[in-house]
């Protein structure tokens, strides 16, 4: 029996954090799936196209990571590729009534599990939305985020 996880997100862009909870599950499970969820009523950043190629590139060491695109439910996307179990980061009690809320609502619509992986403390503060206004008005996240993400943030905020 193949084990099989989803590190679920938005990705807008991938940081360091998210690339800690990816690699952290690539060890634990035999396939990875990094599932960006497509949410019609946030307009990202990053087009999900550019967010999956981001991904791509900062992940292909990973030999058991795969990334797709998915629009609708979370638990739906489960389904359809047989996955038992999400993974997610938490950063903080901030991160906990939500994260819990989902999980709950998660296993009764379908009986996925939900497992936490406390976050890296040197990412706790981090999140793709900060990241993104940092470099908006010129600081810098180079610590932050892979050289790849920088190299199309910087492209990104120069051209708007
Ligand atoms: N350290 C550790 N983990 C982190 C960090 C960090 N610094 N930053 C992010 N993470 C992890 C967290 O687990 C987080 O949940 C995940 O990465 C994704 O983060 P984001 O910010 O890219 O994505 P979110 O929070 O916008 O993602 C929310 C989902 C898309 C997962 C959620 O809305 C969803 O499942 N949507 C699909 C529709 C659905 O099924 N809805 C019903 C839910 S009950």
């Amino acid at each position: 029996q193949v084990r099989r996880a989803v590190c679920p997100g938005s990705f807008d862009p991938i940081t360091n954090g998210h690339l800690d909870i990816i690699s952290r599950a690539s060890r634990l499970y035999d396939e990875v799936y990094v599932a960006v969820m497509i949410n019609k009523s946030k307009k990202g950043l990053f087009e999900v196209e550019e967010r999956i190629d981001l991904i791509r590139e900062v992940t292909a060491e990973y030999e058991n990571v795969r990334i797709e695109a998915f629009h609708g439910l979370l638990v739906d996307y489960c389904k359809q590729r047989d996955i038992p179990a999400i993974v997610k980061g938490l950063r903080a009690v901030s991160d906990f009534d939500y994260e819990l809320q989902m999980a709950q609502m998660n296993i009764g619509l379908s009986g996925v599990e939900t497992l936490f992986v406390p976050t890296n403390p040197t990412y706790s503060f981090l999140s793709s939305s900060l990241v993104k206004e940092v470099a908006t008005w010129g600081g810098d996240v180079s610590h932050l985020v892979p050289p790849t993400v920088l190299e199309a943030l910087n492209e990104r905020l120069r051209k708007d």
